[in-house]
């Protein structure tokens, strides 16, 4: 079942039973961050929130929780609700084996309904917006699909990208958007200013429920996200013409907001409770201008509620950071057997994996590191035998309890990249990373014995000699 906008995602939880209508007046702060706070401590089954009646605004509709739950996850993919994390997983990586399937493009978006352009732009009138922690800086955009193309190709559909950062709201049209250094949006924009230019960007807001799964998942740079949407779905994701800036937008999002990445130009940002469940600090961040916001009659104001684990955060980026990585690894090392990358946007990554030969398991260790996702977020890699399911977490810590020596078995890396959001670097974005090898030992691979040097034959000396004579005579 693919659905093709988030109405009908929520149409879809709503007959599963994993949709809960708050009809009764509630404040925007701090009701409804609360809500979406306490939604997920329902359990693996926890349902999506939709408030209608918000104090203080006419028409706000806002959806939360939408992903916050294993049950909610499952629909996303069209899978039964009661379908275990582990299964997820492996029907995710099933289904990867799809991609690419291309998009397709279609006529007549629903957002094309109304339009405000230029002076006229004001985000306030559209998005009923509210902070979700008490600390926040500010007013957050933090589950929208952000489309950019390469500047130096942006013919390429492969280097296009479609990727979830955080924005803060700093005024009637203008935005600050945090591109992590790791991601794909940020070469862009670095291409844009080598060029002297802006970066046009569209920001699309309430999306069909695998565009947003896609958009949140660690592809590799060239890898575009809408034909792993389309793998995911199992159909062609929908897609059409952003108006102003022309770039590939999903084509039922209910917002879509168009303009520029400011080049060289930085403003303070933050701080905001992050998914690490700790607040950034305020950062000088890029700034965009918006020039056009198109959008559905009455929008439905997706919203994303993240703090300390688990969050809707958690459940989104779960199986979306273990598949690649899965993915990724299997190419290099077809021993690997499996891989959870679930806890706090996989900051921790635990990989099973049978063994070649004695180091092979730090080695594997080693290669999750430089992965895209691993160069900005792997900063703990625990590797366990291929009788441990990584997603048995008593396994994992039986296996961390009985193989693990800390004689040999730690790897600590010093001064590797991080994103600057993890709160253990003692430098923003640069952190000793380790490998634990959990597994058991395996000894070197010796036949014979490697001990004895080998030296030159008593006759060599005299050999050099003759063979210096005969080569004078030429
Ligand atoms: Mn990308």
């Amino acid at each position: 079942m693919a659905y093709d906008d988030l109405r009908g995602f929520l149409d879809a939880l709503d007959e599963a039973g994993q949709l809960l209508r708050v009809t009764e007046e509630v404040r925007p702060e701090p009701d409804i961050a609360a809500a979406a706070n306490a939604a997920p401590r329902l359990g693996d089954a926890a349902p999506a929130l939709y408030f209608d009646n918000v104090r203080g605004f006419t028409d706000a509709r806002i959806a939360m929780n939408v992903h916050g739950s294993w049950a909610n996850h499952a629909l996303a993919l069209g899978l039964p609700k009661e379908t275990p994390a582990k299964e997820q997983v492996a029907e995710f990586i099933r289904r990867w084996d799809r991609f690419p399937l291309a998009p397709e493009w279609r006529e007549d978006p629903p957002w094309a309904q109304n339009t405000l352009e230029g002076d006229d732009v004001d985000i306030f009138r559209v998005l009923p917006l509210i902070r979700l922690n008490d600390g926040d800086g500010g007013f957050y955009i933090d589950k929208a699909a952000v489309v950019s193309k390469d500047p130096d190709d942006p013919e390429n559909s492969g280097k296009q990208n479609v990727g979830v950062y955080r924005i803060e709201v700093k005024g009637k049209r203008k935005l600050a958007l945090q591109p992590v250094p790791m991601h794909d949006i940020a070469l862009h924009l670095r291409t844009a200013e080598e060029r002297g230019e802006d970066l046009p960007v569209a920001i699309t807001l309430g999306n069909d429920p695998v565009v947003t799964i896609a958009a949140s998942t660690p592809m590799k740079y060239e890898e575009n996200e809408y034909e792993l949407a389309g793998a995911l779905r199992g159909a062609p994701a929908p897609i059409a013409k952003a108006p102003l800036t022309g770039l590939p937008v999903p084509w039922g999002s209910e917002v879509v907001i168009e303009g520029v990445i400011e080049g060289r130009k930085r403003e303070i940002e933050g701080p905001f409770g992050e998914f690490t469940g700790h607040y950034s600090g305020g950062r000088s961040m890029p700034v965009i201008r918006i020039d056009r916001i198109s959008y559905r009659t009455d929008p439905v104001f997706e919203h994303l509620y993240l703090g300390m684990p688990w969050t809707e955060c958690d459940y989104l980026i779960a199986a979306n950071t273990a598949v690649p990585l899965y993915k990724q690894l299997k190419a290099d090392f077809p021993e690997v057997q499996a891989v959870n990358a679930s806890y706090t946007h996989g900051l921790v990554v635990i990989v099973s994996t049978k063994k070649r030969y004695g180091g092979f398991a730090k080695a594997v260790g080693l290669r999750v590191l430089t992965t895209p996702h691993g160069l900005g977020y792997a900063t703990t890699v625990i590797v366990v035998d291929e009788d441990v399911d990584p997603f048995n977490l008593p396994q994992v810590m039986w296996a961390l309890s009985t193989k693990m020596n800390p004689s040999g078995d730690l790897i600590r890396i010093p001064n590797l990249p991080v994103v600057e959001l993890a709160p253990q670097a003692n430098t923003p974005g640069v952190v000793d990373k380790l490998v634990i090898d959990a597994t058991t030992p395996v000894g070197a691979d010796r036949r014979g014995n490697y001990g004895n040097q080998v030296r030159d034959l008593p006759e060599a000396a005299e050999w050099l000699t003759r063979l210096q004579a005969l080569a004078a005579r030429r």
